[in-house]
């Protein structure tokens, strides 16, 4: 093409090689290792096309067709494309395409929903909640009287008893659910019945497995929600960024918590971004993709039991596993390290009643969406739990630790050369 239209990164290196090196060792920190982190994944060129467009100069506040700027045409086509596409692929009466991140389009379904000081079942943080969960330390928390509930203690599942107990004691507002580090369905059907036993608003927070209800790989709670809150950057695979479904009788006031209410200008380069990240998400391999990516999730929980890293719960439906490390004496906080010196990339997490403060933890998670984009599959999952085991044992200031890691992590150099996190991924969709 011959007209400018975005990036042009060979200009970046004259004007600027201090970022641009940084943008190149980046490219090589996620391609030239294993990304396990449940909430990353690898979007296509394309996203990153949309990301590095002319629309992110662009100011548009308000909606399409009622913008407080002039010059907003294509920024409109852009906006309704993307909610378009959203409201189709999800099944969904309305969509709101603007949030900032998904913290953001939680904080637009509370001031859509509920009144400061209004009472707010939540799951707890510590049991796989998000901070936007009633943290005490997040605005849900500090704001609102959050009421929190938990996994049993026997089965790691969520104790819908107890949910059903606090929401007739508490008659609470609004009543959340979805989860950061929880690995198994959820029984949207039966939040619903217990909302409207207390006649409480649903908002269901499908951040983590929103893509896996896009490829149709686990149901979806659109149908049973009142609102449903998301990111688009995780199995998704989109840009970085947050996205709103609704019942259309709430449409007026989503729109208007999200714009004027919680946030300015949109980013029409984000939105642009999300629209084609939805369009691929619709296409028929991402089905495929959805589906590979829970079988993947699964075969790392049963290679991890065989490492002897518990999975919580006992497995996984979705995307990610929790595993516990009492077993093996490693913090979550020493495997995170250990994991990063052989190049994989994982989280320490708290598990459900740990005795260990978040800072340590006592479990790593890890997820399939990255590895899976990359285009590995079961057999792969194996040998990356093999490796995790092996690193998760090394004490790196042994010398011998430090040389299994040393050997690790070539392992897994040499296994992402097979799977390069880039230039694969289209021919999947
Ligand atoms: N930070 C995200 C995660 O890793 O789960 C949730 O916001």
């Amino acid at each position: 093409m011959d007209t400018f239209w975005g990036p042009d990164f060979r200009a970046l290196e004259r004007a600027d090689p201090e970022i641009a090196h940084v943008l190149l060792a980046e490219v090589e920190r996620q391609a030239g290792g294993l990304q396990l982190i449940a909430s990353e994944n690898f979007t296509s060129s394309s996203v990153l096309a949309a990301l590095g467009s002319t629309l992110a100069n662009k100011y548009a506040e308000g909606y399409p067709g009622e913008r407080y700027y002039g010059g907003c045409l294509e920024a409109d086509r852009a906006e309704l494309l993307a909610v378009e596409r959203a409201k189709e692929l999800f099944g969904a009466d309305h969509a709101n395409v603007q949030p900032h991140s998904g913290t953001a389009a939680n904080l637009a379904a509370y001031a859509a929903l509920a009144e400061p000081g209004d009472p707010v079942l939540t799951m707890e943080l510590s049991h796989g909640g998000h901070l936007t969960h009633g943290s005490r330390v997040n605005f849900s928390g500090k704001w609102f009287h959050p009421i929190g509930y938990r996994v049993r203690a026997d089965t790691e599942q969520i104790d819908y008893d107890e949910v059903r107990d606090l929401a007739l004691a508490h008659r609470p507002k609004m009543i959340v659910c979805g989860a950061t580090a929880y690995p198994r369905l959820i029984d949207f059907a039966l939040f619903r019945e217990i909302a409207d036993e207390v006649g409480a608003y649903l908002v269901v927070d499908a951040a983590h497995f929103i893509g896996l209800v896009a490829g149709r790989a686990i149901p979806s709670p659109v149908p049973h929600a009142d609102v449903v809150t998301c990111t688009t950057h995780k199995v998704l695979r989109g840009p970085r960024g947050g996205l709103i479904l609704c019942r259309a009788e709430l449409a007026q006031r989503i729109d208007k918590a999200v714009f004027p209410f919680s946030q300015g200008g949109p980013m029409m380069h984000a939105i642009a971004a999300k629209a084609v990240a939805l369009r691929e998400a619709s296409l028929p391999g991402f089905r495929t993709y959805a589906r590979q990516v829970v079988k993947n999730a699964q075969a790392l929980a049963a290679g991890l039991t065989a490492e002897g890293l518990r999975p919580v719960s006992g497995g996984t439906d979705t995307h990610l596993v929790l595993a516990d490390l009492r077993d093996l004496a490693v913090s979550g906080r020493d495997a995170e390290a250990r994991c990063d010196l052989a190049r994989i990339t994982l989280n320490k997490n708290a598990i459900p009643y740990d005795p260990e403060r978040p800072a340590v933890a006592s479990g790593i998670r890890v997820g399939s969406p990255s590895v899976t984009t990359q285009g590995m599959r079961e057999g792969e999952m194996r040998q990356i739990a093999g490796l995790i085991g092996l690193a998760v044992r090394c004490d790196p200031d042994t010398v011998a630790g430090a040389s299994r890691l040393a050997d690790a992590a070539d392992e897994v150099a040499a296994l992402v050369r097979r799977f390069p996190a880039y230039g694969r991924q289209e021919v999947m969709a």
